[in-house]
């Protein structure tokens, strides 16, 4: 059967169950997913040569990781070459690109450091997110913008500051607004003596931030919480409170990631919450396995559930979608397709679920019913409606994107030694 057959025949299966299956294809049609940059050199970006810090991690050591710019960006357009829709491209103000001989530490950066990336998305027809980055630097050695050191606090105030006319200019450049995400890492290892003092610092450092003027309509400032991460096992000062309390009292957004919670939490279950309180969400997806281990987000049963809440908060509007993960140990490009075409999946599934009718078997009390077609659902051809959505977009439906991802590895990815 060719895939219009199938779509067909599936349209009527789920016909049948009160489903729009050509309603769902428009809505994933209009999803926009911010494609985090940093899985194409495990985190590294350009204008630091030292290790990786901040408590994050990447492992393995797969070849072919982008060295420059140039790497990093024909990397980002093969993985796009493979994934449908019109997404966004995520970056970390590490990524500055500077000219021959020009250096600017992390305070003084300037939109022109990100001109490149600029044309880059304008050509495409990409929109840009930001975030500062608050590691990986000599003054991110300890705490950052809950540091008891003026100098360093204030230097690491800067840097956020310039990233804020740094999203700013990405907006006005292309016309879509940005998202620009804080996470800071600082934490304890070990029990600490005053709790209270780091975090009373860090909120004087985010007000003294967002003092800057800026145009709230282009830039639209979360914090990301956490809670904990290597080397900070015992306290971390953005913690979910703090920063749900923060970015509630300041008009912000706030920022899940579904690897920073205790393990049995699921961000599945907060955003509701959100939503009874918030007007945007913004979400890091990625996969934490046994810790925040930033996986590669597969079409897993979390996955799903968050783009059901997605779907039936009537929350697509009004979400930042992103992923966070940075899996060294398998072909990069891969690991950006995979990823980005399973949240997709997630979404589309959620879209081809009768949700009025579940909510009017949850308040009848019907759960027998509820539960019996929430599963069988799950069997329903969503592959052909996925299949047909692949097409309409020239991209391989199958895995057999990867045999072009693995041409792309012997031709290019392997030279790079
Ligand atoms: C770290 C946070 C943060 C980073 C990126 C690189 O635990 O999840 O979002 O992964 O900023
Ligand atoms: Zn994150």
């Amino acid at each position: 059967m060719d895939t219009q057959a199938r779509y067909e025949s599936a349209r009527n299966i789920y016909k049948r169950i009160g489903v729009d299956v050509d309603a769902a294809i428009d809505e994933l049609e209009n999803i926009s997913i911010s494609m985090h940059c940093w899985q194409g050199d495990d985190v590294t970006g350009f204008d630091y040569d030292g290790p990786l810090t901040g408590g994050i991690q990447t492992t393995g050591n797969y070849p072919g990781k982008a060295r420059t710019p140039q790497e990093l960006m024909d990397d980002i357009d093969k993985a796009l070459s493979l994934i449908p829709g019109k997404h966004k491209i995520n970056l970390h103000a590490n990524y500055a690109i500077f000219e021959e001989g020009e250096f600017a530490d992390r305070d003084a950066l300037k939109p022109k450091h990100f001109a490149k990336w600029v044309t880059f998305a304008k050509e495409r027809g990409l929109g840009l997110d930001f975030n500062p980055t608050l590691f990986s630097h000599e003054n991110a050695n300890g705490l950052t913008l809950s540091n008891p050191d003026e100098e360093i606090r204030t230097f690491w105030v800067r840097h956020a500051q310039a990233c804020i006319r740094i999203s700013e200019y990405f907006a006005t450049e292309l016309g879509v607004p940005c998202f620009m995400n804080i996470w800071i890492p600082d934490g304890f290892k070990d029990i600490p003596a005053d709790r209270i003092g780091p975090r009373l610092r860090f909120k004087k450092s985010l007000d003294e931030i967002l003092a800057i003027d800026y145009d709230k309509a282009k830039v639209y400032v979360g914090v990301e919480s956490k809670v904990f991460g290597i080397g900070y096992e015992a306290y971390t000062v953005g913690s979910s409170e703090f920063s749900l309390l923060y970015v509630k009292e300041n008009g912000l957004v706030p920022l899940m990631d579904n690897g920073h919670y205790h393990p049995t939490e699921v961000v599945s279950d907060k955003i509701s919450t959100i939503f009874a309180f918030f007007d945007h969400l913004a979400l890091h997806v990625t996969r934490p396995m046994r810790w925040d281990s930033d996986h590669v987000v597969r079409f897993d049963d979390e996955t799903r559930e968050i783009a059901k809440e997605l779907i039936v908060n009537d929350a697509l509007g009004k979400t930042f979608l992103s992923l966070d993960y940075f899996d060294a140990s398998i072909n990069r490009v891969a690991a950006w397709v995979l990823g980005m075409r399973n949240l997709q999946k997630a979404l589309l599934a959620a879209l081809l679920l009768p949700n009025n009718e579940y909510k009017k078997l949850q308040d009848s009390e019907s759960f027998t019913e509820l539960l019996v077609k929430q599963e069988e659902v799950k069997t329903y051809p969503i592959g052909d409606v996925w299949a047909y959505f692949c097409e309409k977009h020239d991209m391989p439906a199958t895995e057999v994107w990867l045999d072009i991802v693995k041409q792309y590895e012997s031709d290019v990815l392997s030279k790079r030694i």
